[in-house]
Parts: structure tokens; sequence; C-alpha cells
């Protein structure tokens, strides 16, 4: 029973106005070349699967329960100067791509305690080690965002850890461009928006109490969101275009039983699924800003860090997609980023004094320098984030 819970180690191209694409491809083509007959099964891992592996893998991890809380701010007994403690920030998905250097940026600059909520325990590990992070900046815990049951333990897991919670970072994803059947989360929903947002929308509910109770001089909650959501732009018009419709998908659970598997009760479309579940998660960080800035002072964030095209996002993408990408990225957008600069961009809405302003959607121009950019007309639609708060509330069992 020890391994249930949670292992517990120390150890732009943005276009701002309004674009019209008039591309005519569907998205699982690229420079003309169809893709769906040629989708790898190496890539098929399912969440239970992943479960499986991670508690085969992960036999000798114990739970441990080693921090104890420490206020903000400590006078030396030296020279009367307060300082700062490390700050504690939660990471989803922290094993790889923008996760893992958004880590490694924070973990550089000594301030930060990172916390590696993570499905495949041992991958974690070595990405941490090969980025060269030391042991005592980070901890990597298991968090499997494709099951409720695994994203409740987490929660009870860091609550006794006791470790304070001054930011929580949801940047964990699933995409899958080439599927032609959906799959599902442990609880039935479809896995994009299952993982992407339901996933987060549950942890993030649950470990709200705990930004709220830090004392750190700013408490954030950032929620990745992307520019292929947002159709105010020419990627967000590449086919198929994200649109949640009246959400009656969402609605019947998304299980492709009773209802659709897709928000907008349409056919299955992984490529759709990814896109709607990014505005789910635009959407979501807007109505926590409403529901809860005031009250608590966290700043609540959305960002597109630009485009990473060499992450394991596009893990089930074609091998020719993968290879012409991000040179496609590179010279022709020009919105490509390493993973390096996206790391060093999601660090600072986590961390910098300048980026405390809450309800932004942050992007970065060609100087990389920050700005707040504009949303879609969906992805800012206020009635459509409060019914989304709320049939969400239901399917994750909150209401
Ligand atoms: P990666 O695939 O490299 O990282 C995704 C991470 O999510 C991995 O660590 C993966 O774990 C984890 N993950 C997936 N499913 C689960 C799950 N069920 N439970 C826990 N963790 C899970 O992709 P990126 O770094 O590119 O993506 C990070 C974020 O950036 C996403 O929110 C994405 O939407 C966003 N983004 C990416 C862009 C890009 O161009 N790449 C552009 C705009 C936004 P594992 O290592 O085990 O697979
Ligand atoms: Mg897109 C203005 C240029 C631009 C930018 C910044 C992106 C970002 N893309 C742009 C344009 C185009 N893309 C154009 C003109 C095409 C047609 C050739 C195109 C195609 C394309 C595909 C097939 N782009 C993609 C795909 C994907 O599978 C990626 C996706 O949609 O994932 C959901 C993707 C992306 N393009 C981007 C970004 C950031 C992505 C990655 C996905 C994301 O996280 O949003």
């Amino acid at each position: 029973m020890a391994l249930q819970t949670a292992a517990l180690l120390p150890a732009t191209f943005s276009v701002p106005k309004e674009g019209k694409c008039s591309a005519s491809f569907k998205d699982s083509t690229f420079f003309g070349v169809s893709f769906s007959d040629n989708v790898k099964a190496d890539f098929s891992s399912s969440a239970l699967r992943c479960k499986r592996e991670f508690t085969q893998k992960t036999g000798a991890v114990r739970a441990q329960t080693t921090a104890t809380e420490a206020p903000a701010t400590t006078r030396s007994a030296m020279d009367g100067k307060k300082t700062l403690r490390k700050g504690s920030v939660i990471i989803t998905g922290a094993s790889s791509g923008l996760g893992l250097a958004t880590a490694k940026a924070l973990a550089e600059t000594g301030k930060w305690h990172i916390i590696m909520a993570c499905r495949d325990f041992l991958k974690a590990e070595r990405a941490a080690k090969s980025v060269g992070m030391s042991k005592e900046n980070y901890t990597i815990m298991h968090l499997d965002l494709a099951s409720l049951d695994s994203v409740r333990q987490f929660v009870d897991s860091y609550k006794q850890s006791g470790r304070p919670l001054d930011v929580l970072v949801c940047n964990a994803a699933v995409y899958q461009p080439t599927a032609k059947e959906p799959s599902f989360t442990a609880e039935g929903f479809e896995l994009s928006v299952g993982t992407n947002h339901l996933g987060h929308f549950l942890l993030s509910r649950l470990l709200l109490d705990d930004l709220k109770q830090s004392d750190y001089p700013s408490k954030r909650l950032i929620i990745v969101g992307s520019i292929t959501g947002n159709t105010n732009t020419l990627a967000g018009n590449v086919p198929p275009k994200a649109n949640l419709g009246d959400l009656r998908g969402l609605a019947g659970g998304l299980n492709g039983l009773n209802s659709s598997t897709m928000i907008d009760g349409g056919e299955f479309d992984g490529a759709k699924a990814y896109k709607d579940s990014k505005v789910c998660n635009m959407l979501t960080m807007q109505e926590f800003h409403r529901r809860f800035h005031e009250e608590s002072g966290i700043t609540f964030a959305s960002l597109y860090p630009g485009c990473i095209a060499t992450t394991g996002l596009f893990r089930e993408h074609i091998p020719l997609f993968r290879l012409l990408f991000p040179p496609f990225q590179k010279y022709i957008t020009k919105g490509y980023v390493s993973e390096e600069e996206a790391g060093k961009r999601l660090a600072q809405v986590v961390s910098e004094p300048s980026l405390t302003k809450s309800g932004v959607y942050w992007s970065w121009n060609k100087d990389s320098a920050s700005f707040e950019n504009q949303l879609s007309e969906e992805a800012s639609n206020e009635d459509k984030a409060r019914k989304i708060w709320e049939l969400s509330e239901k399917l994750v069992g909150l209401n």
C-alpha cells in the first residue's frame, strides 16, 4: 500500500490581430502529405498502461514526507537581514519538453524547490539528471492526470508532506493528431480533454487552498495555453479549428457512449480535441481569476511560450511531420523557440516580479520580450468559461 500513494523523493510568432488563413488542408496532412495510415502503435501508450508501468518500475520507491513548513522570510542571526526561503513550485509534466526546461531554469536560480509531478517516475529522474538539476532542488512525485484517483492521491501526499505551495504550473498535455479512434482516461473521458483540462481542473481546485495559505510574496497558478486554440491567429485557423460549440459533449461526459467524445458534440478528431482542451485551459485560468484573484491575491496566468517544435508533444505524429515541423517553424513561420528559451519564458511567469498581473495570457515578441496577448472571442468568452467550470465540477466530482 505504501506504493499506492504518490512517491515522494527528495531527490511568434503570434499574430495579435485577427488573421485569416486560406489553408484548405486538414491537420492530418502537412505539406500535402497524408499521414492518416502511418500512425505507429509504439506511441499508443494508454493512461492505464503507463500507470501499470509506473507501479512496476518504482517498486522500491517509498513515500517520504521530509519537508516542514517554513515562513517565507527568516531574519538572519548574523546581520538581521530578512532572507526569502526557497519557493515551492509544482510543475506537471516536468519529465520532458517545456516542463523540464522550466524546472531546469528555476533550479539554476537556486531560489526554487521544484516538485516534478510526473506519470513516469524513472523518466522524470533521468530527465532531471540529464539537464544537471541537483538533488536538493527537486522532488519527484507521481501524478497521472488521466486518472482522477491519481490526482487526489497526489494532492493528499502533497498536503501530508507539509511543504508549502507557492506556485502551481499546469503544463502536462497529450496530443493525438493521428488517432482514428478516441482513447479514454481512467474515468472514461476522452483522453486529451480528460488529461489536459479535467485532470488539471481537479488538481488546481484541490490545491487552491494550499496556494491561498502560502505566505510567499507572490503566489501563482499558471495554466499553459496555446496559439492553436486561438482563432484570432493564423496558427489558430489551421484546420481543424478549436470550437467548443454549445458544450453538449462536455455536458454528456465525453465518453462516446451516451454522448460525443468531443466538447461540441461532433465526430472525434484528436487534433481538434487538443485545441479544444487548450481553450478550456485558457478559459479556466480566467474563471479562476474572476472568482478568486481579489479575495486571495493569487496571480492567475496563461501563456503561449512559442512554437517548441522539437518536444515530445508531437510524438504521435508521423516521422515526416517531426522532421519537417522544426525547420518549417524556424524558417517559414519564424514562430520557433528552443526548449531552453521556452523554459526561460515559463520560468519568468513563475517568478518574475514584473509578471504579477492576474488574468493575463502572456506571449513573447521577436526580441523575446513578454507582452499581454489578446485571446480569441471564444477563448475569452465569460459565459462559456462559467459553464465549463460548472460542467467540469460535475464531471470531476466536485459538485
Ligand atoms: P511534451 O510531450 O514534451 O511534455 C508533455 C508532458 O506532459 C510530458 O512530461 C508528459 O509525460 C506529460 N504528460 C502527458 N500525459 C500525462 C498524464 N496523464 N499525467 C501526467 N503527465 C502527463 O510536450 P511540451 O513540452 O511541448 O508540452 C508542454 C505544454 O506546452 C503543453 O501544455 C502544451 O500544450 C504546451 N504547448 C506546447 C507547444 C509546443 O510547440 N510544443 C506550443 C504551445 C503550448 P511523459 O514524459 O511521461 O510523456
Ligand atoms: Mg502551425 C503563423 C504561424 C504559425 C505558428 C506560430 C504555428 C504554431 N503554426 C503556424 C502556421 C501554420 N501551421 C501553417 C501555415 C500551417 C500549414 C502548413 C501549419 C500547420 C501545422 C500543423 C499540421 N501547425 C501545427 C500543426 C500541428 O500538428 C501542431 C498543432 O496544431 O498542434 C495542436 C501545430 C502547431 N503550429 C504552431 C504550434 C505552436 C503548434 C503546436 C501545437 C500547440 O501546442 O498549440
